[in-house]
């Protein structure tokens, strides 16, 4: 009988014997041999990093562009190539989504997920709207102040938006004439409204008072 076919069978006993003890060993934390434990038994998690910003906000309709992240493992390294990249981003409807990112490492330890958000926005192409309060054409004595009525804004997507109205108001109640109040607005998205006019006619309707000398 050869001695080395009966050598063969016993040193895979041992190899198995010594290797499930490290195992073992390292799993309870006693194996004392520096990095030994990371080379055999490697139960550190990689670490995927987003790249860019957490959230991301895109006008519907346009490409979306992800920056994507990158992964690192104690034992393999650079694992970016391995990152699993998981989106349900669609730039065609308006809402919020999500782009998630995860990576395993060769032991097959799995990193924690980090995702973005991507919020798809309607874009806003509406003009607001500009409603006078009070008369389009007024009539003022002249000498007698002028209090201007105003007007109203609202827009389709950010509502109310009176305080941002500009006025200029053009009207010297002290000289008689035409003159005029203008209002202009324009949405968060830019978008001016038509401009209001309203027309204000300073007059003088008073007659003369005769003072006997
Ligand atoms: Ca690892
Ligand atoms: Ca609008």
């Amino acid at each position: 009988m050869n001695v080395a076919t009966n050598a063969a069978p016993n040193l895979k006993k041992v190899l198995v014997v010594v290797f499930t003890s490290m195992i073992s060993l390292c799993a309870a934390g006693e194996l004392a041999v520096p990095n030994a434990c990371m080379i055999i038994y490697d139960t550190t998690q990689p670490t995927a990093v987003l790249q860019g910003e957490t959230s991301i906000r895109v006008p519907q309709g346009t490409p979306y562009s992800d920056p994507g992240a990158t992964a690192t493992d104690n034992m393999d390294g650079d694992i970016t190539a391995r990152i699993v990249v998981t989106s349900n981003v669609n730039t065609a409807v308006s809402g919020s989504y999500s782009v998630a990112y995860s990576v395993t490492d060769s032991a097959g330890n799995a990193s924690t997920t980090v995702s973005r958000d991507v919020v798809v926005y309607a874009v806003d192409t509406t003009r607001p709207v500009i409603v006078l309060t009070g008369s389009p054409s007024v009539t003022v004595e002249v000498l007698k102040p002028y209090a201007d009525a105003g007007a109203r804004a609202t827009d389709d997507v950010d509502g109310d938006i009176t305080s941002r109205i500009v006025t200029v108001n053009s009207v010297n109640s002290s000289k008689i004439g035409d003159y005029a109040v203008s209002y202009n607005v324009a949405d968060s998205a830019g978008n001016a409204a038509i401009q209001v006019i309203r027309n204000v006619k300073v007059v003088d309707t008073t007659a003369p008072v005769i003072t006997p000398k």
